[in-house]
């Protein structure tokens, strides 16, 4: 549709990736036509890239379902709402009732956390399901941080972030900012964030087997061998013992197991590990000294730290080098934020902890995380016959047909379903095997609030976003699809779905009217329910989340404090404030104290001592991301998947010339599991040794309807994976640093 009527402007946080820069999008008619960074902004100040740019193009996709399909004789057809939710109700709710809700398997994507429908309505959801089969895609990237966290300091959400204003060495691991925008760390220009820690004469020392724009950022650069990340933080640790360098200073108090994590990590010294990590030992007891000495440091590290097989001992040992070198929870270290819908804080003292493996995977016996399977079981569980087999499965923006190791053995697995759904604005990879297909409206569409992501934020802030158009006509928000499904997975299909948020409310209200420590307690739920505002349920929801959190006017218990009638008048967004340290308060370990060295890492460890002795493998592959892109779906936008082909395998030269490899030629890569073939790039910013390709592409199935991406397919790096690669703690899917073999194809 061409633009019509005057142009206007509006705000609107992006949800594109995890810096959540503020945009001002200027809109013609119902038409976005043009996003720059919002200059006012109070956290992103003007910052935007060229995803945040393209926000237009990304919104008008003609290839966006604009309604619903369902399957009928085989085919996908477009169908109303009531068609679909009744298909929904019709075939879900037999398959309940006859086995249980246990065969119901829930995917739940990455998109979810940059929405507010994602996080306002799975729990109610999974809440009805209550099915032990719950995959999401945190098994495919962050979930050994969890898992660390969770033993740490007993909250598997308290995970502390990179003071970046404010340290005086960061020591980055796994991470690529430049290209990611950050992960786990939700900071609007992180590549100017670098530049200004350098400026005030700050270390950055980068550790990647690439050569990669932050690397290139860095004061030192240390081209490991992949998957050994472990190794080198435990023999750092160890250097740090060794020459009484450690000083958890203020934090002392609160530790437990020091003396036992001192010799928990004894052998691992610089000269036991160098030849594994193929790093110099000289070189890691400098950094050690240098991290011991500086005024303040952080040590951060992300996917390269995470999907890998030691994946939680190195998210361990990330936080265990924070706090030996006094850096966890203060100011210039690394810190926990504090969200505006976080839980008030609460006086410390002992939690109820942590624990892992509460159940297991049906025909593996792949123990939970999180109350999380391995994703990389799903199909196998769908396939295995037998009590308990999952039957259907409702996936929530996820398409782990391209994300999960081999989607093509998963995409006939969700063929064989008796039911599927999936809650996607395209017909992609994964939603193609659904049985019916509810698509969200454009983001434009959504109002947005980053309930995730400021609980991440290298500063504490608060920005709300009403929708910047209306919706049109025959769309539906994503909040009432929600609120839909759940109503027709829990049998009350029809019912109206406010009921699920007005439910809501009255279980939080009734709970902290009941709370001692509660602003609000002993008044009436109903009155303050009354009182709320908002013009719809999310929007009261978010405005009950906001007052009876931490800024919060506690109904009035602090007539200053903050209600969504305060946010919606700051469209800019309020600061408040820096990071401040947290502990004891956040600790929920059940000794109250941070645990150390807890039994699951303890257990853990042998299996690393061994790797001490592996014989390394002489080629192993890597991913890597792109500016101009983010994991599978943003490939259907020209502006996006334009220029060269992006979706090749780089190559240093020297392998190149002893593999045969030409640069612009194809390969051929194998591995036990698959192969595929792909464009070769040669390029020494990969260390020998190592190849790496992204993930994402392969867009070529038929029946997907996104012609953009379709003609620019690549190739899916996934189908080199069967799943059998695990950290096992976490359930994470080795997606870097596993062995492959390349030849000219
Ligand atoms: N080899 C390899 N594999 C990887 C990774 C890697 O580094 N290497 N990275 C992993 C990581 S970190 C992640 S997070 C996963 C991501 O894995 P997934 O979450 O499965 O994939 P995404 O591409 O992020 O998007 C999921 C789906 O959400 C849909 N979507 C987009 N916006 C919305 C919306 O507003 N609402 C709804 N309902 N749907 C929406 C998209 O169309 C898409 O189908 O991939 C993982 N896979
Ligand atoms: N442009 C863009 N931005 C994104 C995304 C995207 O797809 N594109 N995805 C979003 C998502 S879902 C996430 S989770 C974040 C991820 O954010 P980041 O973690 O910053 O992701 P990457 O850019 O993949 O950086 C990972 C780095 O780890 C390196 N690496 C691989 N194996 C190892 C290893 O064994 N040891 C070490 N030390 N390094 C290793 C790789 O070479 C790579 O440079 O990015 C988010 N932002
Ligand atoms: S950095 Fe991330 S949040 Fe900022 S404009 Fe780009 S995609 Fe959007
Ligand atoms: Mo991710």
């Amino acid at each position: 549709m061409p633009p019509t009527g005057p142009a206007r402007t509006a705000l609107r946080v992006c949800p594109l990736c995890e810096a959540t820069c503020g945009l001002t999008l200027t809109i013609e008619g119902t038409t976005v036509t043009g996003a720059r960074g919002d200059r006012d902004d109070v956290f992103s100040k003007g910052f935007i890239c060229p995803k945040g740019a393209s926000f237009g193009e990304l919104d008008a996709d003609p290839d966006r379902l604009r309604t619903p399909l369902i399957r009928e004789n085989g085919e996908l057809r477009e169908a109303s709402w009531d068609e679909a939710f009744d298909m929904v109700a019709a075939r879900l709710r037999p398959l309940i009732e006859e086995h249980g809700t246990a065969v119901v398997g829930a995917v739940l994507g990455n998109p979810n956390v940059h929405t507010m429908a994602g996080v306002l309505y799975p729990p109610v959801l999974l809440g009805m399901l209550r099915t032990p089969n719950l995959f999401t895609a945190s098994t495919l990237d962050q979930m050994p941080k969890h898992v660390s966290s969770g033993l740490l300091f007993g909250d598997a959400f308290a995970i502390p972030v990179p003071d970046l204003d404010n340290t005086g060495h960061l020591l980055l691991l796994g991470a690529n900012p430049l290209d990611s925008n950050g992960s786990l760390c939700t900071a609007p220009d992180f590549p100017g964030k670098l530049k200004a820690l350098r400026g005030r004469g700050g270390t950055l020392t980068v550790v990647d087997p690439r050569r990669t724009r932050t690397a290139r950022l860095a004061d030192r650069h240390l081209a490991i061998r992949p998957g050994t990340d472990a190794l080198l933080l435990a023999a750092l640790v160890q250097v740090l013992f060794e020459e009484g360098l450690t000083d958890p200073g203020a934090l002392t108090a609160h530790l437990e197991g020091l003396d036992e994590l001192r010799a928990a990590t004894e052998d691992f010294t610089p000269d036991a590990v160098a030849a594994a990590c193929d790093l110099d030992a000289e070189e890691i007891r400098t950094l050690a000294r240098e991290l011991a000495a500086a005024p303040t440091a952080a040590v951060y590290g992300r996917i390269g730290s995470c999907t890998v097989e030691y994946g939680t001992l190195t998210s361990w040992l990330v936080d265990v080098l924070n706090i030996l070198t006094g850096n966890l929870d203060r100011p210039g270290g690394a810190l926990f934020p504090l969200s505006a819908t976080d839980n008030a804080p609460r006086p410390a003292g002992p939690g109820r902890g942590f624990a892992l493996g509460r159940w297991a995977s049906r025909v593996g016996g792949h123990p939970e995380a999180k109350g999380e399977l391995p994703i990389s079981v799903l199909a196998e569980e769908i396939e295995t016959p037998g009590d308990g087999r999952i039957r259907a499965v409702i996936a929530l923006a996820a398409n782990p047909v391209l994300s999960a190791p081999d989607g093509s053995r998963l995409g006939r697995a969700l063929d064989s379903l008796d039911f599927m759904v999936s809650i996607d604005p395209y017909l992609n990879e994964t939603s193609l095997h659904a049985d019916v297909v509810l698509p969200p409206p454009p983001p434009s569409r959504s109002a947005h609030f980053d309930f995730v992501f400021n609980g991440f934020a290298v500063r504490n802030q608060v920005r709300y976003s009403p929708p910047a158009v209306p919706l049109d006509a025959g769309s539906m928000d994503e909040c009432e699809i929600l609120a839909r499904l759940a109503l027709a997975l829990g049998g009350m299909h029809g019912a109206d779905p406010s009921a699920v948020d007005d439910q809501v409310i009255e279980d939080t209200l009734t709970k902290a009217v009941d709370d001692p420590l509660s602003p609000v307690h002993g008044r009436d739920p109903k009155e303050l329910a009354a009182a709320l505002t908002g013009a719809g349920g999310p929007e009261r929801r978010l405005d009950l989340m906001l007052r009876l959190g931490p800024y919060g006017d506690g109904f009035g218990a602090d007539p200053a404090g903050l209600t969504l009638a305060l946010l919606a008048d700051r469209p800019h967004g309020i600061d408040l404030g820096p990071l401040k340290p947290r502990i004891p308060g956040i600790l929920k370990t059940r000794s109250g104290r941070v645990e150390l060295l807890p039994a699951p890492i303890a257990a853990d460890l042998p299996r690393l001592r061994a790797a001490l002795a592996d014989v390394p493998a002489s080629l192993v592959l890597v991913g890597r991301r792109h500016l101009r892109s983010n994991n599978s779906w943003m490939h259907n936008v020209p502006t996006l998947n334009g220029g060269s082909n992006r979706c090749t395998v780089q190559v240093h030269p020297a392998d190149a010339e002893r593999l045969g490899l030409a640069d612009g030629g194809p390969a051929r890569i194998t591995t036990e599991a698959g192969e595929i073939t792909i464009p070769v790039e040669i390029t020494d910013t990969v260390r020998a040794g190592v190849v790496s390709v992204p993930h994402g592409w392969g867009h070529d199935r038929p029946g997907t309807r996104m012609a953009v991406a379709h003609a620019r397919p690549g190739v899916n790096v996934n189908q080199l994976l069967d799943g059998s690669r695990r950290d096992p703690l976490s359930g994470t899917s080795v997606l870097n640093g596993f062995p492959v073999e390349v030849a000219p194809a």
